[in-house]
């Protein structure tokens, strides 16, 4: 499949684009059940919810991949970590035919995956969970460019209530200030400018199977999750062949997979 030139300009403008169905429900189902078995058994290495709260930016740029579980007694998980290695069936939904020339539209190249960003199943848990705040990816990655983009699959609905994903169209290509971001780089809400693009921002209401290809740059955050049913998604990240991670930086510290 490609993207129509009128998909692809939407994607450069906006910094996001969704496939509506782009993954098929049996699929979806066969994840959902393989992550569920990991999640149940908190099959390592995952990344907590304490974890994810509590890092600080050091941390944050430098730990690969924690074992809050350790210390934690009571856990929820926050994402599985490295699900590239996990299972056949996440790999081949990572390296599928399908999307390989999406990505290589997007960034102009082949596509490499990166194994030390991302790869997770990201779960939104009832109750324990927490919001996640305006924030851009790019800020812990060191890549030669920014030019890295995200592939999000819903693996069952995703809307105002479990935890929505909300993007700030066109942030992506937008420059800050650094005191437009707190202590943490998050996109502070209590910033005069920032409260006005944050207007701006919209919801991006998923059904099982849809996709959302986002901007390492782009602006973004998630609900809380209000309702009785965790929220559990898919996202892997890439970069164009000739954007190499970082020497000695967290990015670079686990080989890649290129998908030629
Ligand atoms: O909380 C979510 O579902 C979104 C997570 C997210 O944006 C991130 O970890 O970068």
């Amino acid at each position: 499949m490609r993207l129509t030139e009128e998909q692809l300009e939407t994607f450069e403008k906006r910094g996001y684009l969704v496939l509506r169905k782009f993954a098929e429900p049996e699929l979806c189902d066969t994840i959902l059940d393989i992550a569920k078995a990991h999640l149940k058994h908190e099959v390592p290495p995952v990344e907590t919810e304490m974890e994810y709260v509590g890092k600080s930016k050091e941390e944050r740029k430098t730990i690969s991949d924690g074992h809050a579980q350790e210390w934690e007694e009571h856990i929820t998980v926050r994402r599985l970590r490295q699900v590239y290695h996990r299972d056949i069936v996440f790999r081949q939904w990572m390296e599928s035919d399908k999307i390989r020339p999406i990505l290589k539209q997007i960034l102009k190249e082949s596509p490499t995956i990166t194994i030390a960003h991302h790869n997770s199943i990201m779960t939104k848990m009832p109750h324990t969970s927490t919001e996640t705040y305006w924030h851009q990816d790019i800020r812990y990655w060191h890549f030669k460019s920014d030019n890295l983009v995200s592939v999000w699959l819903a693996l069952d609905e995703e809307n105002d209530a479990n935890g929505v994903l909300e993007f700030i169209p066109g942030s992506h290509r937008m420059t800050f200030e650094a005191d437009q971001f707190d202590e943490k780089e998050y996109f502070s809400d209590n910033h005069a400018d920032n409260r006005t693009l944050i207007e701006t921002k919209e919801q991006t209401v998923l059904q099982k199977g849809d996709v959302v290809f986002f901007h390492s740059k782009l602006l973004h955050r998630a609900n809380k999750n209000k309702t009785q049913t965790a929220k559990i998604s898919f996202v892997y990240t890439v970069h164009g062949k000739s954007n190499h991670p970082i020497a000695r930086t967290r990015s670079s510290s686990f080989p890649e997979v290129n998908l030629d």
